[in-house]
């Protein structure tokens, strides 16, 4: 008998704790949590969540073993070795708190406090720690504003401008759908929860398309796989819409009643035939004509669009190309039409309680995080010079393009870095001081979703590991050592649960702390999946109330970064001048860059972004850094399968391994987004190729557009 055995089960307190997936990931998965002695054995999925139907993705199903990886930062540490050494000394919290203080004052008082910057995304998504948790601290300090605009930015201020901030379609009614779009989202991999709703509608008769330039995962799951070229999405929902406007269509009554502009449009896509659109985007003409004619008239018909769909030059435009396209069919008349894109504007979060914008100094410095390489070298020219840095929930040496600089930034030794994480990340290596940060399973938050309509609240099941503090406690702390009085830095979690939402709005009636301490989670009030059809009547949150084909918006603000995007929440921004009818902008990079290839960096199927990019069972899964290409492209340059290869551009260059496939199309080779650059065989990985760029509206980045030659290594 071993000593296990012995144990008699009487002798062990087993309980079950309600959490939420903290990941930023659509599904937001309500999680069953199993303790026994104050230590948690086991996560699994709800059986009763709607949504979650009881599984966890691969990414997280063994949640228990990140929390007490060996590997975790579990005290504060003092960098020792040269910055990327990864060598780093244990210190009490109050060192770490004085030094901090004391650096951040000293560099204000020489330089003023633009000369500190934040830098932060969402390592947790939970409305406590997640996106804000650190803003009224940088405002109250007058650091430079952090303009975040990695995902989906560029999507949200096309949509806005387009049909409103709309929840747009419950995933869950998407069983009603009779012809399903899926455009740029590797829905298995990214968003796997909605899949079974996608397979229902399958199994009741509807077709599934894919367009992706990679027939992965969810494309080989389709009906019809149809490859695109990156970047050119745009041309092909334009000519979706001559095609439905030539051969009449369209829903006329729709159109009239819901719409503005139609006139305008009908003038514009004049130009844009299937015939050019091929040009663009290398889709045969005849397919583009079968593809617009099923749409229209399959009732209903629904476009699922992924985030990827936004990273080109005219990212913006192709987002609202394509939110034009359900008006124009009337596909918002029945459940299961119209567009998905994020329903978290479903929810009534308090994004101001959050984020407290009046503690901002008007006219404060923004510099975009995309950027942060240049900012840190120099190369911005920014006055004052950024000259200390705090990271949490982010890892941007994985994340941010154009790596070697930002390598090179990082590196300075003037630079003071903060950087609080689970692990020492590939940025955390570079810091002066660590310090050590919970998981969701140690700490207190409350979830909206951006890929379902359930509100969920997160109880800790164990007791913070070693001296691991949850980001609302770190902020607590700085703001005390920083002598900063605003009450909001002496809130407690369970005022800011208290604060998380505008409980009293219509979408929240029937749901309080109280009953989400019960049930773990909770449906918005809203109408049920089957019957949820909020624009059969028009009814868009447009100036107009109507999809604007010629968007107003746009006319007025040009181009802007929605709020929930940019720290110290001012309003819409408005930038440069943007046609209020959606157009096309190709891809900014081409063969005349002298780079023959286009580079896609999709997301892991095993990581979440970077996180769990270096736990043993996720890399098991994952493998290493791999780049996708067609046997067209490999066999000229004498590639094959499982040979390291080198990617690179006048950016940069990484070392992948060729998986050689004919799944990619000919023209674009892949390589997945997350590796930790300490585990890639040249320490660099597909960011130091990507370029910095924004795309044309909302700053969004532009990781599809972007030219490689690939080589034998
Ligand atoms: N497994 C896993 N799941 C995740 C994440 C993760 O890292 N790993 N991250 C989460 C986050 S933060 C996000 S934003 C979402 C994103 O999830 P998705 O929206 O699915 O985004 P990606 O996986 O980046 O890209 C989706 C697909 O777009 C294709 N693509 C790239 N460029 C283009 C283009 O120009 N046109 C077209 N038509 N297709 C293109 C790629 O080939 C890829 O198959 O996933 C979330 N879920
Ligand atoms: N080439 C390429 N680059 C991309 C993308 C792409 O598709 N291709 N996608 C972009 C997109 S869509 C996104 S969303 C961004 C994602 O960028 P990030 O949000 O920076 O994603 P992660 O790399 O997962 O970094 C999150 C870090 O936060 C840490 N963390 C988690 N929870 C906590 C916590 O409670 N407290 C603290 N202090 N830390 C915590 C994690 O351990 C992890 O190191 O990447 C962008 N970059
Ligand atoms: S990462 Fe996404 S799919 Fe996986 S458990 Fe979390 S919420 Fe669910
Ligand atoms: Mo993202």
């Amino acid at each position: 008998m071993t000593a296990l055995d012995d144990i008699s089960v009487t002798d062990v307190s087993t309980s079950t704790v309600r959490a939420a997936c903290a990941h930023d990931c659509p599904d937001t998965c309500a999680m069953l949590v199993t303790v026994e002695d104050g230590r948690a054995v086991g996560v699994r999925g709800d059986p009763a969540h709607p949504f979650t139907q009881g599984g966890l993705c691969v990414k997280v199903n063994d949640y228990q073993d990140k929390v007490y990886s060996a590997d975790r930062l579990l005290h504060p540490m003092r960098r020792t070795g040269p910055k990327g050494s990864g060598e780093f000394q244990r210190i009490t919290w109050d060192e770490a708190l004085d030094e901090i203080a004391g650096r951040f004052r000293a560099t204000i008082a020489e330089h003023g406090a633009e000369s500190v910057m934040p830098v932060s995304y969402l390592g947790t998504q939970g409305i406590l720690n997640g996106l804000n948790v650190g803003d009224p601290f940088f405002n109250a300090l007058g650091a430079t504003i952090a303009e975040r605009t990695y995902c989906d930015s560029g999507a949200c201020t096309a949509y806005t401008m387009t049909i409103g901030a709309t929840a747009g379609v419950d995933p869950e009614s998407l069983v009603h759908s009779r012809y399903i779009i899926i455009w740029a989202c590797n829905m298995v991999s990214t968003n796997l929860h909605l899949w079974p709703f996608v397979a229902e509608a399958q199994r009741r008769g509807a077709k599934v398309v894919v367009i992706d330039p990679m027939r992965h995962r969810t494309a080989k799951r389709a009906d019809w796989h149809i490859p695109i070229r990156p970047g050119t999405d745009g041309a092909l929902a334009l000519a979706m819409m001559h095609v439905i406007i030539t051969e009449g269509l369209t829903d006329e009554a729709y159109v009239r009643d819901h719409t503005v502009g139609y006139a305008e449009l009908v003038e514009r896509v004049q130009q844009h035939t299937p015939e050019w659109a091929e040009g663009e985007t290398g889709i045969p003409a005849e397919d583009i004509r079968t593809l617009a004619r099923e749409y229209a008239t399959s009732e209903p018909s629904m476009i699922r669009i992924g985030v990827a769909i936004e990273r080109h030059a005219g990212g913006g435009q192709t987002v609202r190309s394509i939110a034009c396209l359900p008006a124009l069919v009337g596909a918002w008349r029945k459940v299961g039409g119209g567009l998905l894109q994020l329903p978290l504007w479903a929810f009534p979060v308090n994004w101001g309680a959050l984020m407290h914008p009046e503690l901002a100094t008007p006219g404060t410095r923004v510099v975009n995080q995309y950027q942060l390489g240049q900012a840190l070298t120099g190369g911005m020219q920014l006055d004052p010079p950024i000259n200390a840095l705090m990271v949490y929930n982010s890892n941007p040496l994985v994340v941010c393009p154009d790596q070697d600089e930002l390598v090179a930034g990082l590196s300075r030794d003037d630079l003071f870095t903060v950087v609080s994480d689970h692990f020492l990340t590939d940025t955390a290596r570079y810091a002066d001081i660590v310090l050590p940060a919970t998981t969701q399973l140690e700490q207190h938050d409350i979830m909206f979703s951006w890929g379902h309509f359930y509100v969920s609240l997160n109880t800790p099941a164990i007791a913070p590991l070693g001296e691991a503090v949850s980001n609302t406690e770190l902020f607590r702390r700085l703001a005390a050592r920083m002598g900063l009085s605003d009450p909001c830095f002496t809130r407690s979690d369970e005022d800011m649960l208290a604060e998380a939402f505008d409980w009293s709005a219509p979408a929240m009636q029937g749901i309080t702390l109280d009953s989400l301490r019960e049930s773990g989670w909770a449906r918005l009030n809203l109408p049920g999946p089957d019957e949820f059809a909020p624009h059969a009547e028009g009814g868009f949150p447009t100036p107009s109330g109507k999809t604007e084909f010629w968007s107003s918006v746009a006319e007025a603000a040009g181009n802007f970064v929605v709020p929930l995007f940019r720290q110290g929440y001012e309003g819409f921004q408005p930038g440069g001048v943007v046609d209020p009818l959606p157009h096309y902008v190709p891809p900014r990079e081409t063969t005349d860059s002298g780079y023959p290839l286009s580079l896609i960096s999709p997301k892991s199927h095993a990581f979440l972004n970077s996180s769990a990019g270096d736990q043993p069972r996720q890399r098991r899964v994952q493998g290493e850094q791999t780049v996708v290409v067609h046997p067209r492209d490999a066999e000229p340059r004498g590639i094959t399968t499982g040979q390291y290869v080198q990617v690179f551009n006048d950016r940069g260059r990484y070392t992948a391994r060729a998986e050689v496939s004919s799944d990619i199309a000919p023209g674009v080779v892949l390589s997945p987004m997350g590796a930790w650059l300490k585990n890639a065989p040249g320490r660099s990985t597909v960011n130091a190729v990507n370029p910095v760029a924004f795309a044309d509206l909302g700053n969004a980045p532009t990781f599809s557009d972007s030219r490689v030659e690939i080589a034998p290594a």
